[in-house]
């Protein structure tokens, strides 16, 4: 079996042009009506388009289609081989079920109901998965259906993003902008159109906004986030930083007396890189605190590790963020929570009051597609990841670009 699709400007002209390449023999599928302003439509021109199916094997036809050359096209150039094959387990597979249920269907209709015994059931639930694993393919299938006559360079670049978990509909429109911003020479120049891909994958991801105006001296910043998604190891990367690279003043505020060795956790480090450190046991505590470390540079505000889940916490949790009013509030997400998680806890810690993204343990994701999704829909801009747990060293500073050539590449920027 061979599946293709036509498009023409009208259903005759599609169905003709099947004919053409695919012989007398050959049956439509589906059609559809594409229309104007459809993703990758960039010629302006409504259409059809049709799949047309044809057995492999025509009696006396063999040489039907085999002996033409293929169509000229970007699509036939990339993987058609891959592509027939998966068509033809698409559809091998879609028949076996058909006739599974067509089988059990007749069965349906013997007049007596009986009693389904557990094997059935088994076997029940396996075709179940067969569909589900079907459906994927299909959909899969679709996916880069999508994009008949994409310059090679960019169907590599959209293969990629999506590869990489950008979000599909996201991808479609970074593909799409740079095709509204390129020549037809540009087009054909694969390090120039990676650029730009990534260039328009860096203006989805959001800035800082203007600073506040300040009276007071030191910047505070504070850390929020679930449990042990590194908040107090990122902590003392800052402060070490800060003061042993920058030379600033640095002050460290510990509000974690929920867990048992948290305060211990900070006050080792703080021994080690010699900065002074307080413990903040109620929110009315804060200011006490903020007071002895008035003339500091910078004072980092460490707190306890919440679940989203519980708004009682978060509740308490935002009365110790509000006393120490951060001029930064980074909210810390695992690189790795799957992205309905990451929704939850950025939509949850709203209560604190989150003006910074920082993404952790960039080291043990295994793809960032799905982060810059999460930047771009929620507009916060982002400020490091960490990418392990060396203090100070793990830890980057990230600019949009820096992001955006990280998420298309796949891996750690090297600094
Ligand atoms: N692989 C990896 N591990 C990290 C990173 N950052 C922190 N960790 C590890 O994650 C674990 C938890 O780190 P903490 O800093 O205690 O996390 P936390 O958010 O303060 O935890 P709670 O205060 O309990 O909520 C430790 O083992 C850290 O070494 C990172 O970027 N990559
Ligand atoms: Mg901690």
């Amino acid at each position: 079996m061979r599946i293709k699709k036509f498009v023409g400007h009208t259903l005759k002209d599609a169905s003709e042009q099947m004919k053409q390449e695919l012989g007398p023999d050959a049956i439509v599928v589906s059609s559809r009506k594409v229309t104007r302003g459809g993703p990758f439509n960039f010629l302006g021109r409504e259409a059809f388009e049709i799949t047309a199916a044809v057995d492999d094997v025509v009696p006396g036809q063999q040489n039907n289609y085999r002996a033409r050359p293929a169509a000229a096209g970007f699509q036939q150039q990339l993987g058609r081989t891959a592509q027939e094959l998966e068509e033809q387990e698409t559809l091998a597979s879609l028949r076996r079920i058909a006739g599974q249920y067509d089988r059990t269907g007749r069965d349906e209709q013997r007049p007596a109901r009986r009693q389904q015994d557990p094997g059935e059931l088994v076997e029940l639930r396996s075709d179940m998965e067969d569909v589900k694993g079907t459906l994927k393919a299909i959909v899969e299938h679709l996916k880069h259906a999508k994009m008949p006559a994409l310059p090679d360079t960019l169907q590599k670049a959209y293969g990629r993003l999506v590869e990489h978990e950008v979000e599909e509909q996201l991808a479609v429109e970074v593909i799409q902008s740079v095709i509204a911003r390129a020549n037809q020479e540009q087009m054909g120049n694969k390090q120039y159109m990676e650029r730009q891909v990534v260039a328009a994958l860096a203006g989805l991801i959001p800035l800082a906004g203007p600073e506040r105006s300040r009276k007071k001296k030191s910047r505070v910043i504070a850390l929020v986030g679930p449990t042990g998604v590194g908040k107090t190891t990122t902590i003392a990367k800052l402060a070490a930083i800060h003061k042993l690279v920058n030379g600033q003043d640095v002050g460290l505020i510990s509000a974690d007396t929920y867990r048992i060795g948290a305060i211990e956790q900070l006050r080792t480090f703080a021994g080690i890189a010699d900065i002074p450190m307080e413990v903040v046991y109620k929110p009315s505590e804060m200011a006490v605190a903020l007071r002895k470390f008035r003339a500091k540079d910078i004072v980092f505000v460490d707190t306890v590790g919440r679940s989203q889940r519980s708004r009682k916490e978060l509740t308490d949790l935002a009365k110790f963020v509000t006393a120490a009013d951060p001029d930064e509030t980074h909210l810390v997400v695992n690189a790795s929570t799957n992205v309905r998680t990451a929704e939850d806890i950025i939509d949850q810690f709203k209560i604190v009051k989150p003006n910074r993204l920082l993404f952790s343990k960039l080291d043990e994701a295994v793809t960032y597609g799905p982060l810059l999704t999460l930047i771009h829909k929620h507009n916060i801009p982002l400020s490091y990841v960490t990418t392990g747990q060396a203090v100070p060293d793990d830890i980057r500073v990230v600019d949009p670009a820096q992001f955006a050539a990280m998420v298309y590449a796949g891996e750690i920027a090297h600094a």
